[in-house]
């Protein structure tokens, strides 16, 4: 019988919050890892992390780590993957980037599996990994806009701390327990105590108004759908939760939406989780999301002015679907061919 291969699999930026779950996945799914490279900055250098029952000693990221490794996976932010990426492509790797630094290359692929698998092409160097909020929303619309042809979408976003990476998880926690003892907060990673608060304001602010995380949304949404006349109108917001984001979403589309009919079509698409009894009180919840591999649609009901509109409310684990989950299943979509 022939044997199954296996592969060389580095992490780069393996001890913050996705490198954490990437390794988890990894395992819980059994990819066919042969050996697993954990890299991170000289501050991690030699701790250890574990995979599959043993301890492994993380090294720090240089540019001769990719001798030998078959996949790289990237979550150390974007200027690690600008300076990183290339060498490991350069050396061989499939490099599959969690950070926004390639995304919108043109001839970098976007790619969300349930959505447009066929965007890897047959010589991926970089493949990118699109933006938390963005993964989770195409996954639910991309269902309608076969079905429907999607105009325009209006999404306010929740968005967990731990998707600002294991510091502010930390600062989350240690401001909730500041602010129930009325002690000050100390504040490090937002410019605002984000205990009990919400914040409109996710990554930087562009001339526009707008911040870059929303024009993600905008931008990388198109791209990924395959369609520019998509208009996309957001906000994003970091909320006090800690894993999961949830999205408001109002969808406007071409023909007319019959809404249990669509309820239907969300209950069998690929990657979606319905989760819509509000008599029952069942609706995605992030507490519930948390953990969980599915993107949650619930709250389905149609708009109550326009016909061919109708409002959803889409709850997914950032770490998991909106970042290393999907970056493993592009690695097996690759491992399939
Ligand atoms: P995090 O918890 O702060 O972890 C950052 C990781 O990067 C740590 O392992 C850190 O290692 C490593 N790192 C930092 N500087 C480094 C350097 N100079 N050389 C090598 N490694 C370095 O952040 P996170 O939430 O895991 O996010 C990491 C990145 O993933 C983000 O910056 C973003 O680009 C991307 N991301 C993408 C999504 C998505 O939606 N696709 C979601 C979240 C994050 P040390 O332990 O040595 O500091
Ligand atoms: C999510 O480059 C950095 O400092 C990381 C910024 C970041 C990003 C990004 O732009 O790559 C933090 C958290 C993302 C993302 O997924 O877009």
């Amino acid at each position: 019988m022939e044997k199954k291969p296996k592969y060389n699999v580095a992490v780069v930026g393996a001890t913050g919050a996705v490198g954490r779950v990437m390794l988890s996945i990894l395992e819980e799914r059994k990819f066919p890892v042969d050996t697993l490279l954990p890299l991170a900055s000289a501050r991690s250098a030699g701790q250890q992390v574990e995979f599959a029952g043993r301890k492994i000693t993380v090294q720090e990221l240089k540019a001769d780590s990719f001798e030998g490794v078959d996949i790289a996976l990237f979550s150390a932010g974007g200027s690690i993957s600008k300076e990183f990426c290339p060498i490991a492509a350069k050396a061989g790797c499939v490099v599959i980037d969690n950070s926004s630094a390639f995304r919108m290359d043109k001839d970098i692929p976007l790619v969300v599996p349930e959505v447009n698998p066929h965007a890897i092409g047959d010589n991926p160097g970089i493949i990118a990994n699109p933006n938390c909020s963005t993964i989770q929303m195409v996954v639910a619309l991309k269902p309608i806009h076969d079905r429907y042809k999607i105009k325009r979408v209006v999404v306010s976003t929740y968005q967990s701390v731990s998707g600002s990476g294991q510091k502010a998880i930390e600062e989350l926690k240690s401001q909730t327990g500041q602010a129930l003892n009325g002690q000050a907060v100390a504040k490090a990673v937002y410019p605002h105590q984000i205990a009990f608060n919400c914040l409109p304001h996710i990554d930087v602010f562009l001339d526009s108004g707008y911040t870059k995380e929303e024009m993600k949304m905008v931008n990388e949404t198109r791209k990924i759908m395959e369609d520019d006349s998509i208009q996309v109108s957001p906000t994003t917001v970091r909320v006090p939760v800690f894993y999961a984001h949830s999205e408001a979403v109002n969808v406007e589309t071409e023909q007319e939406i019959d809404v249990q009919e669509l309820r239907t079509l969300l209950g069998s698409a690929p990657g979606v989780r319905l989760v819509d009894a509000p008599s029952k009180t069942e609706y995605p919840l992030a507490v519930d999301a948390a953990g969980r591999d599915e993107v949650m649609v619930g709250r389905i009901r149609a708009d109550l002015d326009n016909p061919r509109a109708v409002n959803l409310w889409i709850v997914a684990d950032n770490l998991r679907k909106g970042a290393a989950l999907n970056a493993i299943q592009i690695a097996e979509v690759l491992i399939r061919r």
